[in-house]
């Protein structure tokens, strides 16, 4: 008998929306494995923008109300802001419905435990989108960490730096708040590298023993225009918008952390580096086919072009050098996740995993705020 396509509800349509829809539409051809799903329920408030992002996003139904969506769907994607994130989900999860939320978990540490523990008491994959864990070149960079290829892991160094907010005209928005967002480049691009260095040395360095934070807010103040375009009023920036913290890990390997909104010169600019005993590795998201490579004794850093057959995911897309782009990972995310819906299996980053990243975040912001370094809670 063949099985019946999962119902998926999808609350938000705008960026992440879009991205997550795009995913969905791509795996009957690229992954023809992936458990049947049909695009069920897209929710959000604006009744009149919802019905056309539905339309475009290829979406059955619409729904303002967010629980009446979980009544209806097999799977709940909480892609709505930082805010939005803990109470539907945790809804979804106690009523039995698998969860894709994206990052950061949440706004606080407490919404994040209450998600944690939520995802705990329900036997369903509950999971957060950390997509750049689904590069090829970031599952090949942990391959070979994982065989020892570097040696043992000394040093992480992570940042992700955009230039966004650099005009001081840019306009206020949800990211900007901290009851709405949490924290800014901090929450919104931090967690992102802090999860990646997870995901790479994770095994290898232990828990993070102690922080050190710097916060920063440039602009403080911004403007809210009106539908001419005008200025409506102005409010306040209450995130940061860049942070660098330091991190000692349980292992005793060093990491250095930064990000930034107001990086001119760098549109989205996610790198990543390691440092071994035995050798180095290097990513750069402006450039995600590569992985560059030092391994001991050779004089410097090795380009490989990580779109062979034989490399995560790649065979289920296109022959040798025919790259891939940012969508990409969300289409492997997306596949690895409905996955573990469909076989009851595990999804990883699971909301346990993204609580770890929350508390590194709340750490941070802790140690910046006393300024000294901070134990991890
Ligand atoms: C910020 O602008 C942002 O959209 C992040 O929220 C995403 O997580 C990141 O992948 C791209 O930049």
């Amino acid at each position: 008998m063949t099985q019946q396509p999962l119902k998926i509800g999808v609350l938000g349509y705008r960026f992440m929306g879009k991205a997550h829809a795009n995913a969905l539409a791509r795996l009957p051809m690229f992954f023809p494995d992936a458990p049947a799903v049909e695009r069920h329920t897209l929710v959000g408030r604006d009744e009149a923008a919802l019905a056309d992002a539905a339309e475009r996003f290829g979406f059955a139904h619409t729904e303002t109300d967010w629980a009446a969506a979980i009544e209806d769907v097999d799977v709940f994607y909480n892609l709505g802001p930082n805010h939005v994130h803990a109470e539907p989900s945790i809804a979804a999860l106690e009523a039995g419905v698998p969860v894709l939320c994206e990052k950061p978990l949440a706004p606080t540490l407490e919404e994040a435990d209450a998600m944690r523990e939520a995802a705990a008491a329900a036997d369903v994959p509950a999971g957060c989108a950390f997509n750049y864990r689904f590069v090829p070149a970031i599952r090949h960079a942990r391959n070979l960490i994982t065989d020892g290829e570097i040696g043992e892991i000394r040093q992480v160094r992570g940042r992700y730096l955009q230039d966004w907010l650099a005009d001081p005209d840019a306009p206020w928005a949800w990211r900007m708040d901290a009851d709405l967002a949490g924290s800014g480049a901090l929450g919104d691009l931090g967690a992102h590298t802090i999860d990646l260095a997870n995901f790479l040395v994770g095994d290898a360095v232990g828990g993070v023993d102690r922080v050190s934070g710097h916060l920063r807010t440039f602009v403080d103040e911004r403007p809210v225009h009106d539908d001419e375009g005008g200025v409506e009023e102005y409010r306040d920036v209450t995130v940061d918008d860049a942070y660098t913290a330091q991190v000692a890990y349980d292992s005793g390997a060093m990491g250095s952390f930064e990000a930034s909104r107001f990086a001119t010169g760098h549109k989205n600019d996610h790198t990543i580096e390691v440092h071994g005993s035995a050798g180095s590795l290097k990513f750069s998201l402006e450039r995600l086919n590569e992985l560059e490579i030092l391994r001991e004794d050779s004089r410097g850093y090795e380009t490989v072009l990580v779109t062979d057959e034989s490399d995560p995911y790649v065979d289920h897309w296109w022959p040798p050098g025919h790259v891939l782009g940012w969508e990409h990972t969300f289409v492997h995310e997306n596949y690895e996740f409905l996955s573990a819906v469909a076989d009851g299996g595990e999804f990883s980053p699971s909301f346990d995993e993204a609580y770890r990243v929350q508390r590194v975040l709340d750490a941070v912001e802790r140690a910046d705020e006393r300024g000294e370094w901070v134990a991890v809670e």
